[in-house]
C-alpha cells in the first residue's frame, strides 16, 4: 500500500531510502537544509558534488548519502521566487517530479522532501504546498519502487500547510 506523509523534525535524522536536498543551481552547498544535509553527511559529500558540474534548476542530481541514515541524497535546486510570472510553479513541479523519477531509478521505496523553495527562496507556502501534494500523488499513482513519501516540515507553520493541503486534495 502506497502512503504519503506528513511530519514535524529533521530530514537530517530520517531514515529513508533517499532524502532531497533544496540546494542551489552550485550543487556546493548553502544554508537551510542544505547545509544541514551537508553537515550532517560530512566532507566527503561535498567532494562528490563538487565532481556533478551544478545542476540546472528543477532538475536532479543524486549522490550517496554518507554519514547519514539515508543511503542517497537527491539534490534539486527549486526556483526562486520571483513573483510568479517566470514559470517558477513548472519549475517547482519539475524539482519534485524529477526528483521522484531519479528515486525510482535508484530503486528507493523511500522517500524524504523537505518543503523546497519556501525557505531562503521565498515560495509562498500554501502555493508550494498545493505543487508538492499534486505531483507526488501523481507520481506515487504509476510508481513501481516508489512505495512511500515523506514531507518532513521543520515548523509547525509549513506541517499545517501540507496537512491542510493534504486533506483538500484528498477530499
Ligand atoms: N530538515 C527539514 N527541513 C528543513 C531543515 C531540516 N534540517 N532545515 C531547514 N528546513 P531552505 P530553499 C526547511 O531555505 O527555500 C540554501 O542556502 C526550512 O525551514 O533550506 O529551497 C540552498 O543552498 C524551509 O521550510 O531552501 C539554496 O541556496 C525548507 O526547509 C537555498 O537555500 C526550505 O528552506 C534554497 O532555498
Amino acid at each position: 500500500m502506497k502512503s504519503f506523509q506528513i511530519m514535524l523534525g529533521d530530514i537530517t535524522t530520517v531514515a529513508a531510502d533517499a532524502i532531497v536536498n533544496a540546494a542551489n543551481t552550485t550543487l556546493l552547498g548553502g544554508g537551510g537544509v542544505d547545509g544541514a544535509i551537508h553537515r550532517a553527511a560530512g566532507p566527503e559529500l561535498l567532494e562528490e558534488c563538487r565532481k556533478l558540474n551544478g545542476c540546472p534548476t528543477g532538475e536532479a542530481k543524486i549522490t550517496k548519502g554518507y554519514r547519514l541514515p539515508a543511503k542517497y541524497v537527491i539534490h534539486t535546486p527549486g526556483p526562486v521566487w520571483q513573483g510568479g510570472d517566470h514559470r517558477e510553479a513548472e519549475l517547482l513541479e519539475n524539482s519534485y517530479k524529477n526528483s521522484l523519477k531519479l528515486a525510482e531509478l535508484h530503486g528507493c521505496r523511500t522517500v524524504a522532501f523537505p518543503s523546497i523553495s519556501t525557505g531562503v527562496y521565498r515560495f509562498p507556502l500554501d502555493q508550494a504546498a498545493k505543487i508538492a501534494v499534486r505531483t507526488i500523488h501523481r507520481f506515487l499513482e504509476t510508481s513501481e519502487r516508489v512505495q512511500e513519501v515523506w514531507m518532513v516540515c521543520f515548523d509547525e507553520r509549513t506541517k499545517q500547510a501540507y496537512e491542510k493541503t493534504e486533506s483538500d486534495f484528498s477530499s
